[in-house]
């Protein structure tokens, strides 16, 4: 199998990193980040178009030089300019960029004073207040560097959990070649991927098939395997080079049901399930439910549910968080889908830290059948991703009522993301926030105030007279950086009081609120904004994550700000005193 856009966007941005060490030109670096991103969000598999001898679709920022390259690393797996890089510098240094708070400019220091290029040498110099005395660091930085090299530690030693967009990328091209081996029939993929998890320890594939089907000698013969953990008549398991494990089991027509139901999981819902079962005097297993040795149901799910009274749960509600008692009740959800939402509030431009214009992001909107979207760039105290001050924003106000006056099928709402300053005060004054449409209010700096200090800070923020969402509410980044530590409880009784939605930042590293927190918003009445934050057109394919998630946190129709049309949003919008 071909390597994917992500295994490309994953070298070209490992370019990007060692230039950045080494100190090399900026606009360099900033077309292998640029580029990483592009073919990271590119809709079709680069590679497998060059292997059928088609033409690579014009990538913006893709130049001959780039293209190149791309082909290279498609035909022959890797890219002779990243083994040079990396044959120049210490083999380990890029994983010091993982440490929160390191960036290129600060590792290089850190090796050049002090010769560190290994995560554990960073640790000891850490450890022995060597790292303090470097210029640019200090007895804060130093700190800082302990506390994340302690959080790094402990995700270590949890195994590496993959975002589900990634790995989606994989289960989805080996169900497709599982599905073209000789006698087999059904092929699904079961586990914490079927209940939409935002991150999967591993895969676990069922299949039916024929007697005879060279189903498992296939599966562990396949081009993405680098090991074989466990091979058997109806089960195997193999890990790909990507890291992720991989477990199917083939499994009978007449237990189908009853392995699905099993292997989806959780397996606290598998167990409350068991649990009425045996009050039934039933058994249930991944073979089937039984009473006494008699089959009585297993076929389908439908059937295990409906032979212990219940009708049928969506997998992304079985984590026995109520969803028993709810389907007993005949209180399930009606979960909110993609086509529910009729806009996106958190969209950047190219005059943040966007890639695409106001008109492209509009158009890309419209394709997706969104009526909406609210233009919501960077504030100026986010220097780094060009953030926008007073005059630069009322520009684009201008720019955004002239795009209206003319364009038809979608309407561009005015907004700002406006970054939360120390003290919990705003960015930008009210002068300028009133002009707005839509006002979002995010921390991007001290994510790691204490408890107490970050919750003031944040319901200071909530106070602020012109707020309507608050973006990412726990900052959290998926196998990077912990949640903030905040008293969530108070954050949303208070943003409810001030009719003040709280996001489900869609992006598959953030979403964040996560499942828990979304049905938390739910029972306290406040509304969750689903949004892309999209830096680039291909980016409202996020929305499809965040619907996931907000479906694991029981989020109906109701409860999200963008199912309203622009008339009702604009009334919610307006309704802060
Ligand atoms: P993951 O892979 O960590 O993202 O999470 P899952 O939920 O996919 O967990 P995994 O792969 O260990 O197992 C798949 C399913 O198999 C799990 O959701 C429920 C079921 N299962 C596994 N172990 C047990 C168990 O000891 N008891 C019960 N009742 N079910 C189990
Ligand atoms: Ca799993
Ligand atoms: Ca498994």
């Amino acid at each position: 199998m071909p390597l994917h856009n992500a295994d490309i966007a994953a070298i070209f941005d490992e370019i990007a990193d060692l230039l950045e060490i080494r100190d090399d030109n900026p606009f360099r670096i900033r077309a292998y980040r640029n580029a990483a991103r592009t073919v990271g969000g590119c809709g079709r598999e680069l590679t497998s178009l060059i292997d059928t001898g088609s033409a690579l679709p014009k990538l913006p920022g893709i130049g001959p030089d780039l293209s190149a390259k791309i082909r290279e690393i498609a035909t022959i797996g890797h890219c002779a300019l990243l083994d040079a890089l990396r044959k120049q510098m210490p083999p380990a240094i890029t994983e010091l960029l993982k440490v929160p708070g390191l960036g290129p400019k600060r590792v290089q220091a850190l090796n050049r004073a002090l010769g560190v290029s290994t995560l554990a040498q960073l640790d000891a110099a850490a450890h022995a207040g060597q790292i303090h005395d470097v210029p640019g660091f200090g007895l804060k930085t130093e700190q800082h560097i302990l506390d994340a090299l302690g959080t790094l530690a402990a995700h270590a030693g949890q195994a590496a959990r993959m975002q589900r967009p990634l790995a989606a990328r994989y289960a989805e091209a080996l169900v497709a070649y599982l599905q073209r081996v000789p006698g087999v029939e059904r092929v699904v993929v079961a586990g914490s991927y079927r209940r939409l998890k935002d991150t999967v320890g591993d895969l676990d594939i069922l299949v039916t098939a024929a007697a005879g089907s060279p189903l498992m000698a296939r599966f562990i013969a396949h081009d993405e395997v680098q090991s074989v953990l466990a091979q058997g008549e109806t089960r195997s398991s193999v890990v790909l080079r990507n890291g992720l494990q991989v477990d199917l089991r083939l499994v009978s027509a007449e237990s189908y049901g009853a392995a699905l139901h099993y292997f989806t999981g959780s397996k606290a819902h598998n167990i409350a399930i068991r649990r009425i079962a045996q009050e039934l005097g039933l058994k249930i297993n991944e073979y089937g439910v039984f009473r006494g040795a008699q089959h009585i149901a297993g076929a389908t799910e439908e059937s295990v549910f409906a032979a212990v009274g219940l009708p049928f749960i969506v997998p992304e509600l079985r984590e026995d968080r109520g969803e028993i008692q709810a389907a007993r009740a005949g209180r399930l959800p009606q979960l909110i889908t993609l086509a529910d939402l009729r806009g996106d509030l958190h969209v950047h431009t190219k005059a943040s830290d966007g890639r695409n214009t106001i008109e492209d992001m509009a158009r890309a909107a419209r394709e997706q059948g969104l009526e909406y979207i609210a233009i919501t760039d960077h504030s100026r105290h986010l220097t780094v991703a060009h953030g926008l001050d007073p005059q630069q924003l009322l520009r684009q106000i201008d720019a955004i009522d002239r795009f209206n006056a003319t364009a038809s099928g979608i309407t561009v709402l005015k907004g700002i993301e406006v970054d939360i300053l120390d003290d919990g005060t705003l960015d930008l004054p009210d002068s300028v926030l009133q002009q707005l449409d839509v006002v979002i209010a995010a921390v991007h700096s001290k994510l790691e105030l204490p408890r107490q200090r970050q919750t003031e800070r944040l319901l200071r923020a909530l106070d602020q007279r012109y707020v309507n969402i608050l973006a990412h509410p726990t900052g959290r980044l998926l196998g990077l950086r912990e949640p903030s530590e905040l008293d969530m409880l108070r954050i949303m009784r208070r943003a409810h009081s001030r009719h003040i939605a709280l996001e489900l930042n869609a992006q598959p590293e953030r979403l964040d609120l996560d499942d828990t927190l979304c049905q938390m918003a739910r029972e306290e009445g406040v509304l969750v904004s689903i949004n892309s934050d999209a830096h680039g057109t291909s980016d409202f394919a996020h929305l499809e994550y965040g619907i996931g998630q907000a479906r694991r946190g029981w989020l109906e129709r109701g409860n999200v700000l963008n199912s309203r049309d622009l008339k009702t949003l604009r009334t919610l919008l307006s309704a802060n005193p």
